[in-house]
């Protein structure tokens, strides 16, 4: 049996459709705005990193400690055989997980990156070579798909990526994980908390400027697959609080008006002086509001942790 296969659900050429569509419909409504996954080039992932390192972006560093603190605990009441864990990325903090749990014999990440998934496999194998790796290239925001592998079966969307859904994105995907989920099985979700709106924003934007990178990367993807000619330049990083929404939003915030070409859709896009594109929004979270989310898509929550600092948690929940 081989011990790493990759599996891809999103054919290649449907994240270029995906994101050709994306830009047609989001850069010609009012007001602009455009999914967070277009980030996510070589290029994104690595500003990512560096920003999980930046002393104002606190949530990987928050989970990590709570995973650490709780791997044990976790493996007890789950005992899995296959961990499946949502946008794995360079599956980082996963790793104190399969270590902790001694049950495992099955790793299934899933990312819509290949380039992350093949990286990460690669070094998860050298210090595991008992575990069978299905990597899955997927979008799971058009279902799930999981291969079948041996039950219990722990499904982890770490990171706080939950917060980039909207609340109706966010209960469509809660009962698309129930439905993947039998007795025994549960669910691993990390989720930012909301905090004093100052600590909030110095997160998404930071002192050292890869927040503003980070953002107006996705200028730099669109310019590349589709021969769009938006200079980052023109562009400044806005990231604010919205209490009554209680979610940060990341904006490109036109300098001045200006028209970029997209010529791949045959577009000529306007931006007027100050005009704004939605890039982002990253949900911040209640302990009562996960509860109330994940239970009305038929799961239980049965553990709620935080870091030290009560700043971000981590929460099993159960069919
Ligand atoms: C990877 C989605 C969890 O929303 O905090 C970091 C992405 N955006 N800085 C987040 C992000 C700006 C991040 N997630």
């Amino acid at each position: 049996m081989s011990p790493f296969a990759l599996t891809r659900t999103l054919p290649a050429d449907a994240t270029a459709a995906a994101l050709r569509a994306d830009v047609a419909t989001g850069l010609t409504r009012t007001p602009k705005e455009l999914p967070p996954k277009w980030f996510y080039d070589a290029r994104g992932s690595a500003l990512f990193d560096e920003i999980t390192r930046l002393p104002e972006y606190y949530p990987t560093r928050a989970e990590r400690e709570i995973i650490i603190a709780r791997a044990d605990e976790i493996a007890a009441a789950t005992r899995a055989r296959t961990l499946v864990e949502l946008g794995s990325g360079s599956s980082d903090k996963t790793r104190h997980l399969i270590r902790a749990l001694a049950s495992l014999d099955h790793y299934v990440p899933v990312d819509v990156s290949e380039s992350a998934l093949t990286g990460a496999a690669e070094g998860l194998l050298a210090d595991h070579p008992e575990l069978t790796v299905h990597a899955l290239v997927a979008d799971f925001q058009y279902g799930l798909h999981l291969p079948a592998t041996p039950a219990p079966r722990l499904l982890a969307f770490l990171g706080g990526t939950i917060g980039n859904l909207r609340p109706q994105e966010r209960s469509a995907f809660f009962a698309a994980v129930r439905a993947e989920l039998a007795p025994g099985d549960a669910l691993l979700l990390g989720t930012d908390l909301v905090k004093d709106e100052r600590t909030l924003v110095r997160a998404y934007d930071d002192a050292a400027g890869v927040t503003a990178a980070f953002n107006k990367n996705v200028l730099t993807v669109i310019n590349r697959e589709l021969e769009a000619d938006f200079d980052p330049e023109d562009f400044d990083h806005v990231a604010l609080w919205d209490p009554r929404q209680e979610w940060i939003e990341m904006r490109l915030r036109a300098r001045g008006a200006l028209v970029a070409k997209v010529p791949a859709l045959d577009l000529a896009v306007n931006f007027a002086a100050g005009e704004e594109l939605r890039t982002e929004i990253s949900a911040k979270f209640r302990e009562a509001g996960v509860r109330a989310e994940l239970a009305a898509a038929g799961l239980e929550t049965t553990h709620w942790w935080t870091d030290e600092e009560g700043r971000f948690a981590l929460s099993l929940s159960v069919p």
